[in-house]
């Protein structure tokens, strides 16, 4: 596929850091993670990591005013000129209305919006051991339980949003990770 330009949507957990970063090398488009871009921020002290914290460790969002100005800034890069595959961004309507008016500007749109889809208690139980692992200040029970429900408030309706385009691919992300990325292989041939 040529000029990618593709949205992985799912709940926190589905697993979208974790195929962004192979599907984006399969389409030789760049990932562009916005809760990686905010993590940097946060591990560099930077004005933007100390805002973006207080909301991340909350389990909310970072409003839209300061995450639609970061993806703006990424996007003007020369390396996603082409394509670009965007792991957690749009995650609210203000976002993709943002997103729809930078990509007009530009005259270039969208070739696909990706659900990753799984269960709560399969994510619930993936970023608890992440917890374990990494111990990321987000994934805490508590936390994990209010990005479920900001989830489930203000970005499950954008797959209605997509749907209604014609641009929404639904793709099970349960199971093994090599496995998922398969589905979405086929899923994107
Ligand atoms: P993100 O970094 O996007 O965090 P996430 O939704 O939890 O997804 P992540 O990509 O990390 O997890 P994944 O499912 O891959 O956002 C963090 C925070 O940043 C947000 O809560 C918000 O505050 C802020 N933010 C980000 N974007 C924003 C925006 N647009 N607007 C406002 N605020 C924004 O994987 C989770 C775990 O599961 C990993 O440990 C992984 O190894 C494991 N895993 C993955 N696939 C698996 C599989 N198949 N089987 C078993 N384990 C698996």
């Amino acid at each position: 596929m040529t000029s990618a330009r593709l949205i992985l949507l799912g709940p926190p957990g589905a697993g979208k850091g974790t195929q962004a970063a192979r599907l984006a090398e399969q389409l030789g488009v760049p990932a562009i993670s916005t809760g990686d871009i905010f993590r940097k921020n946060v591990a560099d002290g930077t004005e933007l990591g100390q805002l973006a914290q207080k909301y991340m460790n909350a389990g909310e969002y970072v409003p839209d005013e300061v995450t639609n100005q970061m993806v703006e800034a990424r996007l003007a890069e020369p390396d996603a000129a082409e394509g670009f595959l965007l792991d957690g961004y749009p995650r609210t309507a203000a976002q993709v209305a943002e997103l729809d008016q930078m990509l007009a500007a530009q005259g270039r749109g969208l070739t696909h919006v990706v659900e990753l889809t799984a269960d709560t208690d399969e994510v619930v139980a993936r970023l608890l051991k992440r917890a374990e692992e990494q111990g990321r200040a987000d994934d805490t029970e508590s936390v994990i339980r209010r990005r479920l429900e900001v989830y489930a408030e203000q970005t499950a309706p954008l797959v209605d949003v997509y749907t209604d385009r014609g641009l929404l691919v639904q793709v099970d992300g349960m199971g093994q990770v090599d496995d998922v990325t398969e589905r979405l292989t086929t899923a994107l041939a």
